[in-house]
């Protein structure tokens, strides 16, 4: 492997968990920690190497545990201590390694640090979060995701101040100028590393720096808060002291969600040699179609195919030579991969979820495969407002609704696009509540469970389940998938995806049909002498059906 170093997260498929909605053991309607120590060897069946749990923290739940008011205690409806000890024990038995989610750029406010910064200007915790005294008169324009009227500064009566929320008002931005705040921040991260947890993925650690003394917004951001945030002037610095003081001293994998980094700053946070983190996943792909980011609203006509292909293109380029890469098409932000980037009527669902499988699990780098892709579960689709869970779209509907918005619009927006899609619960089999509770889930269940379901497609030879499982140790077997150098053909081909793997003089040719149509590609090799190893359809004829993948060696 000349010039990239063999490492077990390169090679590894995450498999992603959303606790709250992958199993209930109780009976309340929402997923737990017990819930997965069952369904445990279901996970194992996958054959995936890593496990990333959302926030399973201590947490009012205003977003769902992004809203940490403890970040060494597990949140109570997940359950105790002692079911995450054995939880991990399960998951190392059966040699997965497990991944949670550090949300370190906001608490909740109900976090005693907060409860303490917000009683007096002189207590000890308040330089734990970005105040603005009211005498200074009204802070700069912040935009903040989750506010009903997008303002990220709240003003609190207490000590006649603001406070900053770039999330929820319930969501406080923390202060990591103080150096304070950062030591609590690595004490609870060592704490989980020494009960054996194997990484982080790293909830919008890109937004930690402030450009302090919040100055007005610079004309070029104009519109850009997201770029803004992701540039403040002391990120690299403190991403370098969190790897010198923690992480370099564990094996474990970091992974930024990274809003804001693009393919000309990522190797900042990703180049092995400046030692910050391994990896990180942009949003490039999923703001595809949008004719409005920040309200969530999408194009009628959709996304486009070439650029969706020369995203994944130029991003993969970028890790030639140093750093590494990511791949994903969805996950608990997102709506399901099959309904927004694949064909979820009746007759294509599965052939269109393994054709995306596919191409996952072919790209060059680490493969963030969302809970549930793997049945090819699709988008609900609520027609009511109140079936909403998420504070993302409740308080986004607040907002368009107050400015006398298209609230229609909006709502046929969120059926394509809104997070609680992808959360709706985990489909286990036909019985009630797709046997995911035997309560009243916290999310409607898709009704589409009957058909759509882990125990049918256990003993349904070619599922979609099954493929996936499959693919992951076909993908074992031929390292030219994970290592391989890649190239692209036929990049004007409206339908296919053309790229091939090659490592040591071996090469793997991967055509993927992304359209109902059938669809014949335009590559250097002789198509009739590929071998056909692999694919959603039993064999290849040169030309592609619809949704068709194959891997070819060539
Ligand atoms: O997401 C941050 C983020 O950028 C999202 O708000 C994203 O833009 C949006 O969801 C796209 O639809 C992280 C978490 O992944 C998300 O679940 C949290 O709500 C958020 O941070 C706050 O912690
Ligand atoms: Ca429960």
């Amino acid at each position: 492997m000349s010039e990239l170093q063999r490492k077990w997260w390169k090679e590894a498929v995450v498999y992603q968990i959303y606790p709250r909605s992958f199993k209930d053991s109780n009976g309340d309607g929402i997923g737990d920690l017990r819930g997965i120590i069952e369904k445990l060897d279901y996970i194992k069946s996958l054959g995936v190497d890593v496990v990333w749990l959302n926030p399973i923290f201590k947490s009012p739940n205003d977003d769902n545990g992004y809203d940490v008011s403890d970040y060494c205690g597990i949140m109570d409806d997940f359950g105790t201590m002692e079911d995450f000890d054995e939880m991990l024990k399960g998951f190392h038995e059966r040699g997965i390694k497990l991944v949670l989610d550090l949300v370190a750029n906001h608490s909740s406010d109900e976090h005693f640090w907060f409860q303490e910064s917000r009683k007096s200007r002189d207590n000890p915790y308040r330089n734990y979060y970005h105040w603005w005294e009211a005498e200074k008169g009204t802070p700069p324009k912040r935009w903040s995701f989750f506010d009903e009227e997008a303002n990220a500064w709240k003003y609190d009566e207490q000590t006649d101040s603001y406070y900053l929320h770039i999330f929820s008002v319930k969501q406080p931005d923390l202060n990591w100028e103080n150096p304070k705040l950062r030591q609590e921040i690595y004490d609870a991260v060592r704490f989980w590393f020494e009960k054996g947890v194997d990484g982080f993925r790293m909830d919008v650690i890109t937004f930690i720096s402030k450009d302090l003394p919040f100055k007005e917004l610079p004309e070029k951001y104009n519109g850009n808060f997201v770029q803004y945030y992701a540039e403040g002037p002391k990120l690299h610095e403190y991403l370098q002291e969190f790897n010198r003081e923690v992480l370099s001293k564990y094996d474990i994998m970091t992974v930024a969600e990274g809003p804001g980094t693009n393919t000309e700053n990522v190797l900042d946070f990703v180049d092995e040699d400046r030692h910050e983190l391994n990896m990180s996943y942009h949003f490039d792909i999923s703001n595809l179609g949008h004719k409005d980011l920040a309200k969530k609203l999408m194009l009628p006509e959709g996304w486009d195919f070439r650029e969706f292909k020369e995203i994944f293109i130029k991003w993969d380029k970028v890790f030639d030579k140093k750093g590494w890469g990511t791949v994903y098409l969805g996950n608990h932000d997102f709506p399901r991969m099959v309904s927004r980037w694949g064909n979820d009527a009746t007759e294509f669902r599965e052939l269109s979820s393994k054709m995306l499988t596919t191409f996952l699990l072919t790209m060059r780098g680490t493969v963030y495969y969302y809970f549930g892709d793997e049945l090819g579960m699709t988008n609900i689709r609520f027609d009511n407002i109140e079936d909403y869970r998420d504070i993302m779209t409740i308080n986004l509907h607040k907002l368009i609704s107050s400015e006398g918005g298209d609230l229609d619009e909006f709502m046929w927006s969120q059926k394509l696009i809104a997070r609680d899609n992808g959360r709706t619960p985990f489909q286990w089999n036909d019985s009630e509540n797709a046997g995911f509770t035997s309560g009243k889930p916290w999310l409607k269940v898709n009704p589409n469970y009957k058909e759509i379901n882990a125990e049918a497609q256990d003993t349904t030879e070619n599922s979609p389940l099954n493929y996936f499982r499959n693919l992951i140790k076909f993908r074992k077997e031929n390292l030219e998938l994970i290592y391989g150098k890649s190239e692209y053909y036929d990049l004007e081909n409206e339908s296919v995806f053309a790229y091939s793997r090659e490592l040591n003089g071996r090469k793997l040719l991967i055509l993927v049909n992304f359209k109902e149509n059938e669809a014949t590609v335009n590559v250097p090799f002789d198509l009739e002498k590929a071998k056909h190893l692999f694919g959603n359809y039993a064999d290849f004829d040169g030309t592609l059906k619809p949704y068709q993948a194959v891997i070819l060696e060539v």
